[in-house]
């Protein structure tokens, strides 16, 4: 039999990760599908950070002097890249995240997706120009290219997250320093070989463009804390955020910020029941309920909880729980037992505020040594105690309202405001969900569930999910620096607001 590693191994191989980057060293890795080590990993030091900061600074130089559409072209290619490489890397991810076939797969689809909008960008880094209130000048604004980025990203999306941000910033022309999360490094060194042969095709990218931190927190906070490092972009929980904010802002860095959600469905009187089913069970229980975006509240009308309930119920004692390497199973591990032990934490937590709780258990799978759990459906009788927090894991606290208003201001009542969903077919409710007066996330939809955005729009969240926006939209304007450029082609010198300073 194949073990775990071994597959891990083979991938690596095909890739073309050096072995010396994953074997021999001191820090182990290990897979949640099966609890096994696949890896041993020689961590960067103080020192070797500093020099990757240094090196990384160099690139920068030279890659800035690229016009933005040949920076395109080396996204273009990893983009090339990426699609021969999506069975590979989604195994990987699988294997480090426990990730269902499907959603590792998904989850490099997404790559590819962020790939295909960052070369249209490059064409398309745009500002403005503004009418001056000075006759013969002409002002306008210029965007120039950042420094050097450093992404600090999660277990739970390995390879998304980190190219959401590498693909924006290759454009913007800025160089990477990437510390994946020590729970997922080998996606990472993966993610970084493929780029490699997407520069090596391509020929005029700087060495060291892109490098990878191998290490625990202490890396990341000395990427953290150096100037050189022009924009850090940290996804993680609030509590991590609540470190990297103030030290990036301490030395008037730029920080984009994609911290922890509580995020929450509200099903109205006149939803569509058959698909607001559908669209909890995905956005609550997909990805074992270890996604930023999952839904982990969900406010029922009282006139349809009894009919939605029963079959909600029902979707929770059956959905498939197993390996996801070995079977079509909707929900693999939770990432190590410390997430289940948080889970089990916040199940007793919600059983002594009194809660009625479906499912939670550990599901035996194979070994010892990996966690598997149903996902727990909790009916709540008040939104208190834990439902107020994240719980990385497969938990979804139910509520009955009756009042649209109050529903309202309860679903804004949480710390994080990522991202929301209401189902309904009534006009006016999905206008105030989605108006000032409705959700405060940074993500709202309207007939589907929480998670499961595409690349277009720009993702993140308010309150204690940072602030910070990583991906389509105008995301971009984050990783570089805009200069107002004022242009006096006129014989004369007038001062604007008529200030008068005439020398001799
Ligand atoms: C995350 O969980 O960190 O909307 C990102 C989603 C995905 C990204 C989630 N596109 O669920």
């Amino acid at each position: 039999m194949t073990t775990i590693a071994a597959r891990a191994t083979d991938i690596l191989a095909r890739l073309g990760v050096d072995p010396a980057r994953h074997t021999g060293g001191s820090m182990a890795s290990f897979s949640p599908v099966t609890g096994e080590q696949v890896a041993a990993l020689t961590p960067d030091s103080a020192a070797t950070t500093d020099a990757a900061i240094a090196r990384a600074g160099a690139a920068f130089l030279d890659w800035r002097l690229l016009p933005g559409p040949r920076r395109g072209e080396l996204v273009r290619l990893l983009g090339e890249e990426l699609r021969g490489a999506k069975p590979d890397l989604g195994t990987l991810v699988s294997i480090e995240a426990g990730k269902s076939t499907s959603e590792g797969l998904g989850e490099v689809q997404e790559m590819i997706d962020i790939c295909d909008f960052a070369v249209g960008l490059s064409r398309q880094l745009y500002g403005l120009t503004m009418t001056t209130e000075r006759p013969g000048h002409r002002m306008m604004e210029t965007w120039h290219p950042l420094g050097v980025v450093g992404i600090i990203s999660a277990f739970n999306f390995p390879v998304a997250v980190w190219s959401w941000n590498a693909a924006i910033a290759l454009v913007c022309g800025n160089a990477l320093l990437w510390k994946p999360s020590e729970k997922t490094p080998l996606t990472a060194l993966a993610c970084q070989a493929v780029l490699a042969r997407a520069m090596a095709r391509f020929g005029e990218a700087p060495a060291h463009l892109s490098q990878v931190l191998i290490g625990r927190a202490d890396v990341g906070a000395a990427l953290v804390a150096h100037r050189g490092v022009a924009l850090i972009s940290a996804t993680g929980s609030t509590r991590m955020g609540r470190q990297v904010g103030p030290a990036v802002a301490a030395r008037f860095g730029r920080s984009i910020l994609e911290l922890g959600g509580n995020n929450a469905g509200i099903v109205c009187p006149s939803a569509d029941l058959d698909m607001a089913l559908r669209a909890i069970a995905f956005g609550a229980m997909g990805t074992a309920g270890q996604r930023c975006t999952t839904m982990r509240r969900l406010f029922v009308h009282e006139s349809v909880h009894d009919a939605l309930l029963p079959r909600l119920r029902r979707a929770y004692a059956s959905v498939s729980i197993g390996n996801p390497l070995e079977t079509q199973a909707l929900v693999g591990p939770l990432i190590d037992g410390a997430a289940f032990a948080a889970m089990q934490a916040a199940l007793e937590a919600a059983r002594a505020a009194g809660g009625t709780v479906q499912g939670g258990e550990r599901v035996m799978v194979g070994s010892d040594a990996a966690y598997y759990a149903r996902p727990a459906l909790v009916e709540m009788p008040a939104q208190v105690g834990p439902v107020l927090e994240e719980t990385f894991a497969p938990i979804l606290y139910v509520m009955k309202y009756s009042d649209f208003e109050d529903v309202l201001q309860k679903h804004n009542e949480v710390g994080a405001g990522l991202s929301s969903s209401i189902f309904t077919t009534d006009l006016r409710e999905m206008e105030i969900f989605l108006s000032a007066a409705g959700s405060d996330c940074g993500i709202a939809n309207v007939n589907i569930g929480t998670s499961g955005s595409e690349v277009g729009g720009a993702f993140g969240g308010e309150k204690e999910t940072g602030g910070g926006r990583e991906s389509g939209s105008d995301a971009w304007k984050a990783y570089m620096r805009r200069a107002t450029n004022t242009i006096n082609y006129s014989g004369a010198l007038p001062l604007a607001q008529g200030v008068v300073f005439d020398i001799e």
